[in-house]
């Protein structure tokens, strides 16, 4: 089925292939056009998970075929599935149409994707999303988070989804009111935040946050074994800059990596330490010994990312040419040893030469790093368009592949657990430039994928993105088992019904209700009249419990267009303002007889 698992072969056997292909220079190696044929009717080895950027939502890929699977939309409307259209969907995107989703983050259990939920920011309104990985459908949007400004940094989850991780981009007095913009200095506050995940739910809400100077907080990475319990964020600004941050914010060689000792600050919160800000409990790290010090790392750092044997926190300052490693056993000795190069804002400064471990020169705009399954690290360079493979101890760089163009994150599949994958690595380009067929003055990203299996990374394949996908994850197919119906007598929606017999109008003075049932090939009923003047509500059951039955429910004239799956309830509300005929049909073709499936609603002028 797949191109992914080779057949078991002896040792003995493996040897000898490995010795071939060594001594013929690959001529055994499938060629990527072979490797990334998913021939039909075949499945993908592994989902991709990739955001939206600005769109809003979540691109689902199957790997190593690059073929879209389907989207999942998030932040933003969807008439697809009617995301945004229905009463449910609305509440849950609140008062905004569009959010910037730039970090989907799987949930783990012992450090390992677990397939549960996929998690994702936006941005702009400091918010985060939940999408069941059962129903591939977004089930909860927590936030904005009390006194987080632009959420970029985030959500980061720790190895058991104790947490969600997350910091402020743009730092902002704390609680928010006015402040004149050149107190800056005195007057705005950096914020981490600790967001409580619910074991069994997934639900999230603010548990604790750590108030910090105005720095830019960018990205974090979760410690892992000897340095789990510890949440690593990059900063830029150290220089504290409020304005012309391109020159102002890139004067000190070296900004932070802020290291956060999340378990320790539990211990602070549970002892009743700290202030309640808005609802969240904020610790002040100049009045908690202990719970946050700095890691200086070369100028202006974009990504942290912590091998998975936890030992290694790296950090790529994009404007040196270097990943900068710092050892955690290096990092443990100088907190014991109160090793500090002083202080900054009240701070412990870590002393640079006692923690760092390596300075590796990957090449030019170093951004992310990700690790694979044998001991080997690859940072994307966004000026160098490339990606630079190095390996962890000997701090070597093994080989450096070109990429097309200007690479943001790469994704190693399994790449922020325990045990990476170490197989197929994606990386996720800003520019497409000449890549694909022109579609105007709006490109696409493009995606590539990279098989890291052997000593050289072997490009095998280009495909479009869209929305710029900051960041992806991936984790194979086997951990997702997803959904094929709702099983309808589960069904407990409001205004659900479990069979035709079951649906009809009522009327509450100008308030109607419906019952819709939709069934191959059919509404019930299909006939509805009302007044000028009133509210419908429609509640929509699809009565099928054959899978891929999808039908839509769709009203002429009106804003009014969504998709309900076997065995789903939506609602939505329609207001008859105008007296006239009403045709409505299903949108989503269901079968032989789909274009016979609608009907009309008669509203009766008023008077
Ligand atoms: S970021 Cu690093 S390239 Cu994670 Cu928003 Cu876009
Ligand atoms: Cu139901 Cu088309």
């Amino acid at each position: 089925m797949s191109t992914r698992k080779p057949t078991r072969l002896a040792p003995i056997a493996l040897a000898a292939i490995a010795t071939a292909v060594a001594l013929s220079g690959c001529a055994h190696q499938k060629s990527p056009a072979d490797e990334v044929y998913v021939k039909p009717g075949d499945h993908d080895t592994t989902y991709a998970f990739l955001s939206g950027g600005h769109s809003g939502q979540v691109w689902v890929y199957g790997i190593p075929s690059g073929r879209l699977l389907n989207v999942i939309p998030v932040f933003s409307n969807y008439p697809k599935t009617g995301y945004g259209f229905d009463e449910d969907s609305k509440k849950l995107m609140g008062a905004y149409a569009w959010g910037d989703a730039h970090h989907p983050a799987l949930s783990k259990t012992d450090g390992d994707y677990d397939g549960r939920w996929l998690f994702i920011n936006d941005m702009a309104h400091a918010r985060l999303a939940r999408i069941n990985l059962s129903s591939f459908q977004t089930e909860e949007i927590y936030g904005s988070i009390p006194n987080i400004s632009a959420l970029h940094a985030g959500p980061f989850i720790s190895n058991d989804s104790e947490y969600a991780f997350a910091a402020s981009r743009f730092s902002v007095p704390v609680p928010n009111r006015y402040e004149p913009i050149d107190s800056y200095k005195k007057t705005f506050d950096g914020m981490l935040a600790a967001i409580r995940i619910e074991p069994k739910t997934g639900h999230m809400k603010a548990a604790f946050e750590v108030k910090m100077p105005p720095m830019d907080f960018d990205l974090a990475s979760a410690g892992k074994g000897p340095s789990d319990g510890w949440e690593f964020f990059t900063a830029y600004n150290t220089e504290l800059a409020h304005t012309n941050l391109e020159v102002a914010a890139s004067q000190h060689q070296q900004d932070f990596i802020t290291a956060f000792n999340w378990k320790a600050a539990e211990k602070a919160v549970a002892a009743g330490h700290g202030t309640m800000v808005n609802g969240v409990r904020v610790l002040d790290p100049t009045q908690e010994p202990g719970i946050v010090y700095l890691l200086a790392t070369s100028k202006s750092p974009h990504g942290v990312d912590v091998s998975p044997d936890g030992k290694w926190v790296v950090g790529a300052g994009k404007l040196a040419p270097i990943a900068v490693v710092h050892g955690w056993d290096n990092i443990t000795k100088a907190i014991a040893s109160k090793d500090f190069d002083g202080t900054w804002q009240g701070i412990p400064v870590l002393r640079y030469k006692s923690t760092v471990a390596a300075e590796v020169p990957v090449g030019l705009g170093p951004l992310h790093t990700q690790f694979d399954d044998k001991g080997y690290a690859y940072t994307s360079l966004f000026v160098d368009s490339a990606i630079t493979k190095w390996q962890l101890g000997t701090w070597k760089v093994i080989d450096k592949l070109p990429v097309t163009y200007n690479i943001g994150h790469l994704n190693v599949e399994g790449g922020n657990t325990v045990h990476p994958v170490g197989h197929y690595m994606l990386a996720l380009n800003k520019m497409t430039k000449d890549r694909f067929l022109g579609t105007g003055p709006d490109y696409p990203t493009n995606a590539q994928l990279i098989d890291i299996s052997g000593e050289k990374m072997r490009l095998l394949q280009d495909f479009p993105t869209m929305g710029e996908p900051h960041y992806g994850e991936m984790i194979p197919a086997e951990k997702i088992k997803p959904l094929e119906i709702y099983d309808l007598k589960a069904n407990h929606a409001a205004g659900a019904i479990h069979a035709q017999s079951e649906a009809g109008v009522t009327r509450n003075g100008q308030l109607v209700d419906v019952k819709l049932a939709t069934i191959r090939t059919h509404f019930a009923p299909d006939n509805i009249e009302v007044r000028e003047g009133d509210t419908v509500t429609f509640h929509v059951t699809n009565l099928e419990q054959d899978a891929n039955v999808a039908h839509g429910f769709a009203i002429d004239d009106s804003n009014i267009d969504i998709e309900i799956a076997p065995g789903e309830t939506k609602t939505v509300v329609w207001k008859a303002d105008k007296a006239g005929i009403f045709p409505f049909y299903c949108s989503n073709f269901c079968s032989a007889l789909h274009q016979e499936m609608q009907g009309y609603i008669a509203v009766k002028p008023a008077h």
